[in-house]
């Protein structure tokens, strides 16, 4: 990979090298399984039977949410069943599409890794139909934010372009568009990763790599492994934006073919982008140089936001954003529900949400963002990691509270100083108890460390159900 930047022009070109590889996998005809009723699955369904495929689509539950699913692409005319796989059916087509919560390990996969039907993710299916350029960001952490930031910056610079993967609108869903945008921004997850084939990104972002996920890999390096099919495709005009920051970040991108941009919040970055010696976030690259606003100007919280902002404003430069946009796009966003949002100050105490670090590295993360006394709310459902990177915060004198789960595994690995970890039996005493500890000053801060399977349906109805419990507070602190 070239660190020179010497091809880089403020307003590129499409390049048809990364672009190469897009033939459609779906010919009219084609018997093509859908494996997985989710999000992805019905949207990869109905790209694939408007391409004139024979769709069989099926879900291994029959909930609910399936059934649900099920019947509307009945109604469109798409063969759907839930609460198990017709594997002959499935072994027999053309093309297997699998949804991204679709674990290895699942018996469908096991079947198929034995026959020779061609499996691929949904975002290889819509990659293959779309024409848009695309942006792919990755990382363990702050992927959302970025790539939601990446979009706004686009827009603000008047840059036609949507978002879409892990964030929330399946690839599938825009690629069925009667009009395609100019670029795509795509928050790519390792599960999406895993079944990539010619999935190549125009600018390819990789922000930061921590264990995470070990319920679902063997170990770390598997999880890696699937991050790196990010590089997978690379070319001589791919551009990738890497964190210098993060050695596991740069040794993953050795021998990717393209230039690299690196960001660094410590050091002057070139080509790229970098925060300077006044702490002002600053753009170099061989034709243009420029600073686009002070880091006390962002809304977002952390210097890993700092990190996030860079990345986001180096793609929007390289997409042909112009400096006035990306500074004030920065200056405006105002980050996303779940991620370091404040919820509320009570008697001097601020209260804040963190539900979607549900991995130990994105805690560390959010413990480093605040200079005042910290008690952390941690617990959930135990994803295989120890929570032992978190004794220093501990011994400095992070207060904990414990629920869920992984309440007992918490106070087994932290509650060595004393008294540093009380436990609670649900998220409302969670809360009960983190208001009895906490001192004007401080910040109460859910940052689980763990995903919300035990109690709620996902991290954004744990991240509600906090915000709403502590509003309640706020109300009877001001009726009291
Ligand atoms: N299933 C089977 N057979 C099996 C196992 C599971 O049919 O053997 C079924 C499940 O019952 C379920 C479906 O397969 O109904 C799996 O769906 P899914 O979990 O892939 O759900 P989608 O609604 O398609 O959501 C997915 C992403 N989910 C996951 O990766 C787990 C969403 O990311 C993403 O927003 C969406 O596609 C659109 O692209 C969510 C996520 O949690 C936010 N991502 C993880 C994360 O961010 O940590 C990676």
């Amino acid at each position: 990979m070239s660190a020179h930047g010497a091809s880089l022009s403020p307003h590129p070109t499409p390049d048809p090298i990364a672009r190469g590889g897009r033939t459609p996998l779906v010919r009219p005809g084609d018997a093509v399984a859908v494996l997985g009723l989710g999000l992805s699955g019905v949207a990869a369904a109905r790209l694939a039977k408007a391409r004139g495929a024979e769709v069989y689509a099926s879900d291994a539950v029959s909930g609910e949410r399936q059934d649900a699913a099920a019947g509307t692409l009945r109604e469109e005319g798409i063969v759907a069943e839930t609460g198990g796989h017709d594997l002959s059916l499935i072994r027999n087509s053309d093309l297997v599409v699998v949804s991204p919560g679709i674990p290895p390990t699942a018996e469908v996969r096991q079947v198929l890794r034995e026959s020779e039907t061609p499996c691929v993710a949904e975002i290889e299916l819509a990659y293959r139909d779309l024409t848009s350029r695309v942006i792919g960001i990755t990382g363990t952490n702050g992927k959302t934010t970025t790539t939601a930031l990446c979009h706004h910056i686009l827009e603000v610079g008047g840059i036609d372009a949507v978002v879409g993967g892990n964030i929330g609108t399946p690839l599938s869903e825009i690629a069925l568009r009667a009009e395609q945008p100019d670029w795509v921004v795509v928050e790519l997850s390792s599960f999406q990763l895993a079944d990539t084939d010619a999935f190549a990104s125009d600018i390819g972002v990789l922000l930061n790599l921590a264990p995470d996920h070990l319920d679902r890999y063997p170990d770390v390096a598997a999880y890696y492994a699937d991050k790196r099919r990010l590089f997978r495709n690379s070319g001589p005009h791919s551009r990738w934006v890497l964190n210098a920051e993060d050695p596991a970040v740069m040794k993953l991108a050795q021998g990717a073919e393209g230039t690299a941009y690196l960001v660094s919040t410590t050091s002057p970055a070139s080509p790229g982008a970098y925060l300077d010696a006044e702490d002002n976030l600053r753009l170099d690259l061989p034709e243009r140089r420029e600073s686009w606003l002070s880091a006390r100007d962002l809304r977002i919280l952390g210097r890993h936001n700092v990190v996030n902002a860079l990345a986001a404003g180096t793609v929007a430069a390289l997409a042909g954003c112009e400096a006035p946009a990306i500074a004030s796009a920065l200056a405006g966003f105002p980050g996303l529900p779940h991620r370091l949002e404040p919820v509320a100050s009570i008697g001097g105490v601020l209260w804040v949400n963190d539900s979607k670090a549900t991995n130990v590295a994105a805690t560390l993360v959010a413990v480093q963002a605040f200079e005042r006394p910290i008690v952390l709310l941690l617990g959930g459902r135990h994803k295989g990691e120890p929570f032992a990177p978190l004794i220093p915060w501990v011994q400095r004198g992070v207060g904990v509270v414990a629920f869920g789960e992984a309440a007992p595994r918490v106070l087994a690995e932290l509650g060595g100083a004393p008294s540093a970890v009380t436990l609670a039996d649900s998220l409302e005493s969670a809360v009960r108890a983190a208001r009895k500890i906490a001192r004007p000053g401080d910040v109460v801060l859910l940052s689980p460390a763990c995903s919300s399977y035990d109690m709620f349906r996902n991290y954004e109805e744990r991240g509600n159900a906090f915000r709403e419990i502590v509003q309640a507070l706020q109300r009877e602190d001001r009726g009291a």
